[in-house]
């Protein structure tokens, strides 16, 4: 990220979330508002635990806009966490920590516990589980919000589904040529949003709640997979000239990055490895009227490491949470005892609301690469330059 660059901070049980967000041009219009309707996306979801119930996020702009507009400096944004009355004696910033806040010992086999500890040298593994929380997503929703809203401005539209819960399987994908789409994609995106697992197939939808209820009635969790794709994108974001230009290394590095998170792939991905190349390639058409086009989106928009102009598509895999109600084998790092893994309210499935979290990682990362190809520090300027290479 060298054009876009943001930080988060704060810990699932603090203050709040922070956010800063440095390199969105001026004149691009942001309201609170906007914001707030991706966070509430975020929060929904079936399998989702007790903390959604406590919170309704929303994030305070504290700098970088006046009257509805960007301008052009770095813009903050706060998330106040109203679960914070319920630690402000285990979460003090100040003060030896009170006899209430026993500490946590028993690391969960699959979150940062254990690794975290270690790594930082801490005794109470609420040292690294607080800030290893999916609740830092909250802000990172809120930052890409800004920049789909950019994207958005451009023309650009990214929508997420749930293609997978554990063995059930969605039969859409954004990768199936468009005129194949079961509903126009707007009536597509609404469908997906009404849904409480973010799925448009009535029939994998059920299943996928029927699942979900069942892993929450044998106090299990189950993971799943998710797809993001960017529509309208111009041919020529990202490079092909070196590593770290490259936008799919980019994507998937950021999708990565998504607590949970364990496989990404771009277009067929992992499917393409067991068919010919005849069977992956997408052929190449041109008519005067069109310009090239392909008839199938087996590369998910990205050939080189650059947009071709096709949706750019990115399927990624988030395995199970890990704070099991039913727990699993751990040892207690203070004693070295065989114990059951530590236990805390969490969700049972997380799935559709990664792909909310997905949606924005995608717009960060596009907004960054659309800046780096456009270039300009005020939306006119962009806008111009925009549509003056969608001519070519
Ligand atoms: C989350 C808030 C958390 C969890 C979840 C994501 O709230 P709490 O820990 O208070 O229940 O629901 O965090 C995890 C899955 C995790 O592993 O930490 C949120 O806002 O998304």
């Amino acid at each position: 990220m060298n054009h876009l660059r943001y930080l988060t901070g704060g810990e699932s049980h603090g203050q709040a979330l922070v956010g800063i967000i440095e390199g969105v041009p001026a004149g691009l219009a942001i309201e609170e508002d906007y914001i707030a309707a991706q966070l509430h996306r975020r929060q929904q979801g079936h399998g989702r635990g007790g903390r959604m119930r406590i919170e309704q996020d929303r994030a305070r702009i504290l700098s970088g806009v006046r009257f509805g507009k960007t301008l052009g400096g770095p813009i903050t944004l706060q998330i106040t966490n109203r679960d914070w009355s319920n630690w402000e004696t285990q979460m003090a910033v100040t003060g030896p920590p009170p006899a209430s806040a026993a500490p946590v010992e028993i690391p969960r086999p699959g979150h940062a516990d254990l690794a975290g500890a270690i790594k930082y040298g801490a005794t109470d593994i609420r040292d690294i589980l607080e800030r290893a929380s999916a609740r830092e997503t909250a802000m990172r929703v809120a930052l890409g919000a800004i920049a789909g809203r950019f994207l958005e401005a451009l023309g650009v539209i990214i929508a997420s589904h749930v293609v997978q819960i554990h063995s059930v399987r969605s039969r859409f994908s954004f990768l199936q040529d468009r005129q194949s789409y079961p509903y126009p994609l707007a009536e597509m995106n609404q469908r997906i949003d009404a849904s409480a697992v973010r799925c448009c197939d009535a029939q994998a939808e059920q299943e996928m709640i029927t699942l979900i209820d069942r892993a929450k009635q044998e106090r299990d969790t189950v993971g799943g997979i998710f797809e993001v794709a960017a529509f309208n994108l111009p041919a020529g974001l990202g490079s092909h000239v070196h590593w770290d230009r490259k936008l799919d290394g980019r994507l998937a590095a950021a999708m990565m990055s998504i607590p949970a998170v364990k496989g990404v792939e771009i277009g067929a991905g992992f499917m393409s490895a067991a068919s010919w190349g005849s069977e992956v390639h997408d052929e190449i058409f041109y008519t005067p009227e069109q310009g090239y086009y392909r008839t199938t989106n087996r590369a998910g928009g990205l050939e080189g490491g650059i947009t071709n102009g096709q949706p750019l598509v990115v399927r990624v895999a988030k395995k199970p949470i890990s704070t099991l109600m039913r727990p699993l084998a751990s040892v207690n790092m203070r004693t070295k005892e065989a114990a059951a893994a530590h236990i805390e309210r969490s969700d049972v499935c997380a799935v559709p609301a990664a792909s909310v979290i997905g949606e924005a990682i995608v717009a960060l990362v596009l907004a960054d690469a659309v800046l780096e190809k456009f270039g300009g520090d005020a939306m006119p300027e962009i806008e111009e330059r925009w549509r003056a290479w969608r001519k070519l």
